[in-house]
This record gives structure tokens, C-alpha cells and sequence, in this order.
């Protein structure tokens, strides 16, 4: 079994119905255990088109899936909650999103892990932090080192010539 953290997401019709049924899918997946709720906060639409505000929420979960597979399911539980995708972050009636699968990294088009912009989404930060502080920290030091690796080093100072 791997942990798993999955941001979840609802602005469009019953956004708290959205999440609820959601939750019982992902509760009813096979090879998949729900470990942790987060409260369902409120927050204000990031990035995307005008849109109403979203309800978000971060669930721990264990799965056997592979993270492939575990992406594929939760793909099917956002068709089968009316998701359609039209316009880049714009409203949805549900969006579920695997923010880690273990220690797991991956970078490809179709699933990067970590989820590449956890640190700078307040709407997923907070809950995730209120389950998982120490997953929070873990990344915060995994992007510090990165950041610290890309700093150029220092230039030596140039001596100029006086003739
Ligand atoms: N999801 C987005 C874009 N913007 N803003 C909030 N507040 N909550 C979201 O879940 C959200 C967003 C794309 O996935
Ligand atoms: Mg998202
Ligand atoms: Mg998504």
C-alpha cells in the first residue's frame, strides 16, 4: 500500500454534494483505503476564467494502484460527476487531483509528482498542512534543496588591469 495525498475541487452545481459522492467513490475504489478528511474550506478562484468560488479539501488515501491506474480511476470518478473539460482551469463541477503517491517523482505530460505547484496553492497547501504537516515540510526542504542546487555559483571577483 502506498499514502497518497488527493486534492479535491468542486465550484460548479452542488459543490458539497460534488465532494461528497466524490469521497464515497473514491471510498468504494477497489485496493484503496480513505486514511484522512480534511475540513472543506472556501476559497477564491486561482488563475482560470472569472468563476465562483470553490469548495477544496485534501484526502489521505492508501491504494495498491499503481499511480497510472490510480489517475485513470480517478479520471472515471471526475467523467461520471459530469466533468467536462472545456477552458484551462476553468469552473468544474469536481476535480481530483493526486498531489503525491508515496515519495514517487515523475515528470511526464501526463502525471508529474509532486504535483508541481502544491507550494503555491494556498487552497491545497492549507488543507493538506491540517492532515499532513510533515509532507508539507518534506516538500518545502525537497524544494529548497533544488532551489539551492540552481543557484549559480558565486563569480570569482574580476581583477582589471590598470596600465
Ligand atoms: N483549481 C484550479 C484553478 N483554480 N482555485 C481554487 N480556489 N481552487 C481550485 O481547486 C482551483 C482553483 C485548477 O485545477
Ligand atoms: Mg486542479
Ligand atoms: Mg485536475
Amino acid at each position: 500500500m502506498v499514502t497518497c495525498y488527493i486534492g479535491v475541487g468542486s465550484n460548479l452545481g452542488d459543490r458539497q454534494d460534488n465532494i461528497n459522492t466524490a469521497i464515497k467513490k473514491i471510498m468504494m475504489l477497489k485496493a484503496t483505503r480513505v486514511r484522512k478528511i480534511s475540513r472543506i474550506i472556501e476559497t477564491h478562484p486561482q488563475l482560470g476564467p472569472p468563476q465562483g468560488l470553490y469548495l477544496n479539501a485534501v484526502l489521505e488515501i492508501e491504494t495498491e494502484f499503481n499511480p497510472y491506474h490510480l489517475l485513470q480511476e480517478l479520471q472515471r470518478i471526475e467523467s461520471s460527476l459530469g466533468r467536462i473539460r472545456m477552458v484551462k482551469d476553468g469552473p468544474r463541477t469536481i476535480d481530483l487531483d493526486i498531489l503525491t503517491y508515496g515519495d514517487l517523482s515523475i515528470n511526464e505530460e501526463a502525471l508529474c509528482l509532486p504535483h508541481p505547484r502544491i507550494l503555491e496553492r494556498e487552497f491545497v497547501l492549507g488543507p493538506l498542512r491540517e492532515i499532513a504537516p510533515e509532507v508539507v515540510k518534506r516538500l518545502q526542504n525537497k524544494l529548497k534543496k533544488v532551489t539551492k542546487s540552481m543557484r549559480k555559483p558565486p563569480r570569482k571577483r574580476q581583477r582589471h588591469k590598470v596600465r
